[in-house]
This record gives structure tokens, C-alpha cells and sequence, in this order.
């Protein structure tokens, strides 16, 4: 995918505010810190579109990003960040919920888990809410970077069995630091949007 242009269009926290175009989003979701917003700068080549950091529960609104004016790359924030207060984990689940019932754009949802732990109990509500309401789903086996090229498989294998036994979901590595695997995700959301 060429990347012609891309901009931060709105942080939303209530469904009024979510982008009114009927252009396709391509959305991440996954535990705080397992590096959603660092996929979205890494797929566009830029360093600091979506804000990162190393403390967990860096992203606390919805993101909306416009790629070459042809789809929206959507920053959810994390769960399951437990320095947050019971009250703003709530708000954070409710803003998630939220968003994945209201949107009826989504086209593609990218779930990230790590690729160096089984998922957790979190991972595992969220993978059955993704299922319970049939959203077209890729999980991304993130920061393979941190484990041998050699063992790369064999992970990603282990978080299938475990999340997704029947394995009739598609489970791909990635890796920002060192951003590989990223024609293999481009060439999976560009089939699925119909464009190149
Ligand atoms: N080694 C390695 N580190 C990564 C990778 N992706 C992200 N990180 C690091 O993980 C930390 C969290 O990344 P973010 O992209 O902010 O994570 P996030 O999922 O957006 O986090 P929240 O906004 O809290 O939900 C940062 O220190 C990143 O540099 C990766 O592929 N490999
Ligand atoms: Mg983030």
C-alpha cells in the first residue's frame, strides 16, 4: 500500500463524535501497552502519528485516523491497564463496547496479544465478544521481535490453540521495532477494503 496521505481526524468518546463518512475502519484492539497505536504509525511510516508510551494506558479516548482518504485506522485504548481506577476501567470497557456495537463501518478488526504470553482472561473475554457478534477478525501476534525468529511459529500456534482452538481465524506475526510482517497485514486490509 502506498501511503499517500493520512491525518488525525477526531478523538471520540461518544458515538455523536465518531466520523460521519461511511468509509471502511480498520480497528485495533487489545490489552493496554501490546502496542496498537505503535502498529498504526509503523503501517504508515510515522514515528509519532499515534501517541505511544511505554506506561500503559497511553490512548484513553477513540482515535480516528483517515488513510489516503480511502479507510480509518481506529485506535481503541487498552484494557485491563491495572493502574487505573475500577471507575476509569469501566468508562474505558464501556467506550470500547460501545463502539464495536454502534460502528457499522468496521471491516476489519486487528486484535493484538503478545506473542511472548498465552492471551489472558481479558484477551479471552474480548476474542468471545468478537465472535458473539461476528466482526471480521485477524489476530496479531505482537512484538515477535522479543522472541527468536525461530520460535516465531510455534507462538504463534500456542496463542491459536489457545484462543482459537478451531483455528478458522487467520493468527500473523508482527513486529513494529523492527517492522516486519507489515506487507503481509497490508496485503491482508487491502483485500479486505478492495483497493491496492
Ligand atoms: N519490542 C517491541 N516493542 C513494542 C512493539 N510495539 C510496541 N512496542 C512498545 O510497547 C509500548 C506500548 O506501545 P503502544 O503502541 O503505546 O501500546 P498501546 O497498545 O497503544 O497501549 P495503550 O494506548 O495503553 O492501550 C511502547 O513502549 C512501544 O515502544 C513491538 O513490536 N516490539
Ligand atoms: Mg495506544
Amino acid at each position: 500500500m502506498i501511503i499517500k496521505n493520512v491525518e488525525f481526524t477526531i478523538s471520540a468518546t461518544n458515538p455523536k463524535q465518531y466520523p460521519k463518512d461511511d468509509l471502511p475502519q480498520i480497528v485495533l484492539v487489545g490489552k493496554s501497552n501490546v502496542g496498537k497505536s505503535s502498529f498504526i504509525n509503523t503501517m504508515v511510516n510515522r514515528k509519532k502519528l499515534a501517541r505511544t508510551s511505554s506506561e500503559p494506558g497511553k490512548t484513553r479516548l477513540i482515535n480516528f485516523y483517515k488513510v489516503n482518504n480511502d479507510f480509518y485506522f481506529v485506535d481503541l485504548p487498552g484494557y485491563g491497564f491495572s493502574k487505573m481506577s475500577k471507575a476509569q476501567q469501566v468508562e474505558v470497557g464501556n467506550f470500547i463496547e460501545e463502539y464495536l456495537q454502534k460502528c457499522s463501518n468496521i471491516a476489519l478488526i486487528l486484535f493484538l496479544v503478545d506473542i511472548r504470553h498465552n492471551p489472558t482472561s481479558n484477551d479471552k473475554l474480548m476474542y468471545d465478544y468478537i465472535i458473539k457478534q461476528n466482526l471480521p477478525c485477524i489476530i496479531i501476534a505482537n512484538k515477535a521481535d522479543k522472541i527468536a525468529i525461530t520460535k516465531v511459529n510455534d507462538s504463534v500456534k500456542n496463542i491459536q490453540d489457545s484462543l482459537n482452538p478451531l483455528h478458522d481465524l487467520k493468527f500473523m506475526p508482527f513486529s513494529s521495532e523492527r517492522k516486519i510482517y507489515s506487507e503481509d497485514l497490508w496485503n491482508e486490509i487491502s483485500n479486505k477494503l478492495n483497493i491496492q
